[in-house]
């Protein structure tokens, strides 16, 4: 009986230390997460950086409202989210969402880099990356619709209420407090998706593109964002959140010095 039992005990011990050491591969260890990009400058540093925060958990679409509930949720009301670009609290309640299809008023899942900018859709994977999306008022979102960032243009007025953002026919000028964190999201992006995956993004400083190319700009202007507005405690946040939900960080919030070493 004994005999019988050892082989038992040794399949589990063996099963449980393979279930636990794989379990800590998926979501890399926080203090040492970097160390492959030590070091590292240019298309090296670029390449380390894709290497490193390229696995990661694919949510499906419909997990992205409550996940952005806990991504984006209002510091002073636990019951709000605040949206990117009009900046405004709002209920986090599934009444204030997409589900009141006629309402202008509710707010929807913004893709920062959009999705026909890079021809993807919403199945897991790029189209559901946490990184990449933030909550917005339904209107305020479909008047940034497709357009490439840079500054200029007109202040965009909703009909729930003047907006900090300003629009032209080629380009959409998010508000102060947010422009750093809007060129993060898309440095991490242009990283994040590189030849390997179903798309390529990059940075580039024309605007104005057609869509389905995978190109965004204007890197002039978002490095200039990157420095006027430097990474704040709601980024922070966010990037905690979001690594816990999906398992990978945003490199240039943790190191914004990063940026120029691979953007000049
Ligand atoms: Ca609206
Ligand atoms: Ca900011
Ligand atoms: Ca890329």
């Amino acid at each position: 009986m004994i005999l019988k039992k050892k082989p038992l005990f040794l399949f589990f011990l063996i099963f449980t230390l393979f279930f636990f050491s794989s379990c800590q591969k998926a979501q890399k260890n926080k203090e040492n997460y970097y160390s492959e990009a030590i070091g590292k400058k240019g298309s090296e540093l670029k390449t380390a950086l894709h290497e490193i925060i390229r696995e990661h958990q694919k949510l499906p679409y419909s997990k992205i409202w409550d996940a952005l509930c806990e991504t984006d949720a209002d510091p002073d009301l636990s019951g709000n989210v605040i949206l990117v670009y009009s900046g405004w609290s709002v209920s986090k309640k599934w009444e204030a969402r997409g589900k009141a299809s006629g309402n202008n008023s509710y707010w929807n899942r913004e893709h920062i880099w959009p999705k026909n900018r890079g021809k993807f859709e919403t199945s897991p994977g790029i189209g559901t990356d946490l990184h990449n999306l933030k909550p917005e008022d339904k209107t305020v979102n479909a008047k940034r619709g497709n357009l490439d960032f840079d500054e200029g243009g007109e202040i965009y007025k909703d009909p729930d209420g003047e907006t900090e953002n300003r629009f032209d026919e080629d380009s959409w000028e998010p508000r102060k407090e947010v422009r750093g964190d809007i060129a993060r999201i898309l440095f991490y992006m242009a990283v994040r998706y590189e030849s390997e995956d179903s798309r390529n993004l990059e940075l580039t400083e024309t605007v104005n593109k057609s869509g389905g190319t995978p190109f965004i700009g204007k890197l002039s202007t978002l490095l200039k964002w990157h420095e006027e507005d430097p990474v704040d405690g709601f980024e922070k946040k966010r990037n905690e959140k979001i690594y816990q939900i999906q398992g990978n960080r945003n490199p240039f919030i943790d190191h914004p010095e990063w940026v120029k070493e691979i953007w000049k």
